[in-house]
């Protein structure tokens, strides 16, 4: 019989209960295996528990921080072992074999319990509980129960070890607080990289003490004229540090050799005339580059890659190296080696576009693959001398795309890409010739060219970023787009409820 409040009441034993209005199943992106458990539905109720220890009580204080202003219930954490499991959510780090980003969710009527061997891992088994809850736990304020998680038990952990999104916050400038933002919603999917690109013609957004023309001139402007602005280095260390404590590693990158102009506006001496030109507004790309015969440009890229190193914990260094068209072939895979060395001696490993596939192999890189063919030689060949790849095909992966001929903003150079075109392709076996164990995985790049506003840059995000979140986490045999744009329908009453504009695509059965 259904109650007053729409949700199901059962009775087991002469008790009366509640049932879970969330099939333990419908998470995005998809666990890798779940067993549902139909008579083990767990309540969460005004005396509900958080039972953590002291090297993990930050994943539980998010937990609590979630779930305490839609359900008003005080939810306590302890560290005290001695607390009772019952009616007890305990978030323990212990090895349940899956992985360094794996974790195992036991729903039971008497608790539950979440295990992972890492941070990371409960992190993303918080995120997998707080779906688990009716869209209105995303409500900012109190609303009415009951609050029911769905009984059974959830093993998941990560496909690919690279999960990411990049945000251009050079052609339009994006604030501290807008980026922690798309942290958050990184996060509730289970990416694990924002890749933020930092310099281009328009704009050079992070201040670097030894060249300060760089942020101060190089900064103030965008593309169309819109307002500049760039991130002091405090502003920078919060974004890392917000994000990192979502397990979210930040990947900076600094355009080379071309994408450089607003760096020649600042200092015209890196210009190769030796003249400072004025800002550049427009949307053209591969204009501008720096001097790859000139040591002036190599002791500049030393000085802005040394800073951005000691800035960034990640592992990675992105040297860009796309559209430098001015730079001839040979001067330009000359460029890349040095720079490469250039960053190896910061302690990083390069990251760049896959125009860098014919420079030297350099320990550990990666080549960020942005094309729209399966094929593609130059690539094949730096991967067989040892290089590995984010794959990044414009065709599907670009948020910046328009969904349809008619959508109010976007590119479609690499096409229109609605969800569907989004969901159905497999980041392992796109490229010919390349081996599925080169692949670290996908990220989807927004460039923001067109993009001026917060609810521009929801609106191209969402509903993609899912998409291409369960491309990265869930395992090739879960691939499956009936189930996914039922699970991505869900999505939208939570992103409505948190204020969060996102594409009503046709091809989702939203509710
Ligand atoms: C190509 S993708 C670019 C960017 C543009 C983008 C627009 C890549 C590495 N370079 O400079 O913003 O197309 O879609």
């Amino acid at each position: 019989p259904a109650s007053a409040d729409g949700v199901t009441a059962t009775s087991v034993t002469g008790i009366s209960r509640r049932a879970a209005t969330v099939a333990l199943g419908d998470v995005l992106p998809v666990p890798a295996s779940v067993r549902p458990d139909p008579h083990a539905d767990f309540p969460l109720t005004a005396d509900t528990v958080i039972r953590v220890e002291p090297a993990a009580r930050a994943e539980a204080d998010r937990l609590a921080a979630l779930l305490r202003p839609a359900t008003g219930h005080p939810l306590p954490v302890t560290v005290d072992p001695a607390a009772p499991t019952a009616g007890a959510i305990t978030l323990a780090l212990a090895d349940p074999g899956l992985g360094p980003e794996g974790y195992r969710l036991d729903i039971t009527p008497d608790g539950v319990r979440l295990t992972a061997s890492t941070p990371a891992g409960l992190g993303h088994g918080v995120q997998t509980l707080r779906q688990l809850l009716p869209a209105a736990v995303e409500s900012p304020t109190p609303v009415p129960g009951p609050w029911v998680l769905p009984g059974g038990t959830i093993t998941d952990h990560p496909r690919f070890g690279y999960r990411g999104a990049m945000l251009d916050v050079a052609r339009h400038f994006f604030g501290v607080d807008e980026v922690l933002r798309v942290v958050d919603q990184l996060a509730r999917y289970k990416l694990n990289h924002l890749h933020l690109h930092l310099t281009d013609d328009q704009g050079w957004r992070i201040a670097i003490d030894s060249w300060p023309r760089l942020a101060e001139v190089g900064g103030a402007t965008a593309v169309g004229g819109a307002p500049g602005g760039w991130y002091s280095q405090a502003d920078y260390r919060r974004i890392v540090e917000y994000a990192a404590q979502r397990h979210v590693t930040l990947v900076p990158e600094i355009d080379l050799p071309g994408h450089t102009h607003a760096a020649l506006t600042a200092y015209g001496k890196l210009a190769p005339d030796g003249v400072t030109p004025p800002p550049y507004t427009g949307t053209d790309v591969g204009f501008s580059y720096l001097d790859p015969d000139r040591e002036l440009t190599y002791s500049f890229i030393a000085d802005v890659l040394g800073e951005v190193a000691a800035l960034t914990p990640g592992p990675y260094l992105h040297l860009g190296g796309d559209e430098a068209f001015k730079v001839p072939d040979d001067a330009y895979a000359r460029f890349v080696d040095r720079a490469q060395r250039i960053v190896v001696d910061t302690g990083k490993t390069v990251l760049g576009w896959h125009q860098i596939a014919p420079a030297a192999h350099s320990p550990g890189r990666v080549l960020q693959y942005w094309g729209t063919t399966a094929d593609d030689p130059m690539v094949a060949d730096a991967v067989r001398r040892g290089a590995r790849l984010v794959m990044s095909p414009a065709n599907r992966s670009y948020l910046d795309m328009r969904y349809t001929p008619d959508s109010p903003i976007g590119h479609d150079w690499a096409g229109t890409i609605d969800v569907h075109q989004a969901y159905d392709w497999d980041p392992a076996g796109y490229l010919a010739d390349v081996p599925a164990e080169a692949v670290l995985g996908v990220c989807a790049p927004l460039w923001t060219e067109f993009v001026t506003s917060r609810a521009d840059l929801e609106y191209l995000l969402l509903p993609r970023l899912p998409a291409v979140a369960e491309l990265g986490w869930s395992p090739r045999a879960g691939h499956d787009w009936a189930g996914f744009r039922r699970r991505l329908a869900a999505q939208g009453p939570r992103w409505e409820t948190t204020g969060t504009t996102y594409h009503r695509s046709p091809e989702v059965p939203w509710p």
